[in-house]
């Protein structure tokens, strides 16, 4: 192979019960933008999506719909590939859990976990969430004042469930668990949810039903089809499907194991403590880290299919554009947090930090060059101190920017591309380029270089974010396909080079009512 390190980055697999919504384009998009960035940091990177098809929730959901589990989960499953188009979504692989090799890989784990001696035959009396697709304890459960039951992370209805199962012995692995969270320090972040994972494991752990006989729609149990798998069990080892599970030899293998998992915060037990359980009675190496993002509420209301609030990605991208949309979604929560979307402050974000900030620079500065040193890219001068401050600073953000990837900390790695674009539209006001124009036009092209070639180190690590809008950026700058990686973060813009014709690339947006009054 190319003997490039690798990356593997995964997003959770969608039920198809529902169209995709925000808080789906969410995590596949936060999984996009380090796709990006590692592909331009020179990894051999594998960013995979797709869709959980199985169980009673899905099967309950065709049902509705007056459709087979099949036609109906093809139907879904295609709104979620048709959003990779819509979003702009880079992904290597989309898996979906009806396919053939993926029988075949959770097939190929059941017989593992049999073999290892964590499985046995049993049977399940105890509470069950549809929704969740989650087994809960008694005392996780709460009658509330209407004498409905409820429990898990976000509160949905349970049912009793007594039937035939097999049981996988988690109960046995509390302490290999414990172990290995200490070990694996960065396995669960952020720091809150690592926490809230080691006392619930400490508090002990019940055996797991890993099949069920009371409906069809899941993967047969090999040996005994009567029951079917359990659809956790069935949609973790998707993960492990895609890079050829059981085959080692598959070439995708060399992505396992996972660098990491990005999901939502209400599956954190599923993949903090049943996952690597079941991977390590396998045999099979554990995922480096697990990532939980917080969860999306509109203008402060829970996202639900009553309200009918969801905002929807086709058209916020129709109304405010793909990457604007893109870069809100990422700036203004901080990774992990849960957030409020409001259009009041996605329009000021948009004014503020793309109209008015980065944009107005890329124009002020583009069309300077191009009215006044002859549409090419100026001579580079002697550089003075404040030269240097600004080019230094613009370089000294690829380590930042890295190392606020490395903990999926977007927010902050955008606010110090921003402190930087601040310190330039600064700049050009401090030197006053059009002043310079007519007292010193050689230190005035000086200026203009320091300006542009600022411009592409910034853009260069905006890429990940806005693909579309920083492409138009670059092409404005003459900067060649291969000179967008980060290897040629230092190769700087060459003095003579013939530019385009500039061309706004973040116009302010009007309300359309102001627009019409
Ligand atoms: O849980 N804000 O699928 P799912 C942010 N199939 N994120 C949200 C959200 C919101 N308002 N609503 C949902 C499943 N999500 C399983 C995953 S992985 C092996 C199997 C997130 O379609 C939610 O937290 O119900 C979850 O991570 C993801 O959307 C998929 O939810």
């Amino acid at each position: 192979m190319s003997g490039r390190s690798t990356f593997y980055v995964t997003t959770p697999i969608y039920y198809v019960n529902d169209v995709p919504h925000i808080g789906h384009a969410y995590a596949t998009l936060a999984c996009d933008v380090i796709a990006r960035f590692k592909r331009l940091d020179g990894y051999d990177v594998h960013f995979l999506t797709g869709t959980d098809e199985h169980g009673q929730k899905v099967e309950k959901a065709a049902a509705a719909a007056g459709l087979t589990p099949q036609a109906f989960t093809d139907k879904v499953s295609q709104s979620f590939r048709d959003l990779i188009g819509v979003m702009n979504f880079s992904p290597d692989g989309f898996i979906r859990t009806t396919e053939k090799r993926h029988y075949a890989a959770c097939q190929a784990l059941w017989e593992k976990l049999v073999a290892a001696g964590d499985i046995y035959l049993g049977k399940y009396a105890g509470w069950y969430s549809v929704r969740d697709e989650a087994f809960y304890a008694d005392s996780e459960t709460e009658v509330g004042t209407d004498g409905k039951r409820r429990a898990g992370p976000v509160g949905n209805e349970v049912e009793w469930v007594e039937e035939p199962s097999y049981f996988f012995k988690l109960s046995a692995w509390g302490d290999r668990l414990l172990e290995f969270y200490d070990k694996n320090p960065r396995f669960i972040a952020p720091e809150s949810r690592r926490n809230e994972v080691i006392s619930f494991v400490k508090g002990g752990l019940q055996d797991l039903s890993v099949s069920r006989t009371s409906f069809s729609w899941g993967i047969p149990v090999p040996g005994d089809p009567k029951h079917i798998m359990y659809v956790w069990l069935d949609a973790l080892t998707n993960y492990i499907t895609e890079c050829g599970y059981p085959d080692e030899s598959n070439p995708l293998w060399r992505f396992w194991p996972a660098d990491l998992h990005i999901i939502g915060k209400d599956i954190i037990r599923f993949h903090c403590v049943f996952w690597p359980a079941f991977l390590m009675a396998a045999g099979v190496a554990t995922p480096k880290r697990v990532f939980a993002s917080g969860w999306w509420t509109t203008e402060g209301q829970k996202i639900s299919k009553s309200l009918g609030n969801a905002i929807d990605p086709v058209a916020a991208t129709a109304e405010f554009g793909l990457d604007p949309f893109r870069y809100f979604l990422l700036r203004e929560v901080p990774f992990g947090n849960d957030g409020d979307f409001q259009r009041r402050a996605l329009i000021g974000r948009l004014n503020a930090d793309l109209a008015n900030a980065y944009g107005n620079l890329c124009q002020r500065v583009l069309s300077i060059v191009a009215k006044s040193c002859g549409e090419k890219v100026p001579p580079k001068g002697t550089l003075v101190e404040a030269d240097t401050a600004l080019l230094d600073r613009a370089t000294g953000l690829l380590a930042v920017v890295r190392a606020e990837f490395d903990e999926q900390a977007f927010h902050r790695a955008l606010t110090s591309i921003w402190e930087v674009i601040a310190d330039a539209n600064r700049y050009v006001d401090a030197q006053a380029p059009w002043a310079l124009a007519k007292t010193d036009p050689v230190r005035r092209d000086t200026v203009m270089w320091v300006l542009a070639e600022t411009i592409r180190r910034v853009t260069l690590l905006v890429q990940p974010f806005m693909p579309d809008s920083t492409a138009k950026i670059l092409d404005q700058l003459a900067v060649p396909a291969e000179a967008r990686t980060f290897a040629a973060f230092d190769r700087e813009l060459a003095s003579g080079t013939t530019l385009p014709k500039p061309q706004g690339v973040f116009p302010r947006f009007v309300e359309p009512a102001a627009a019409a009054s």
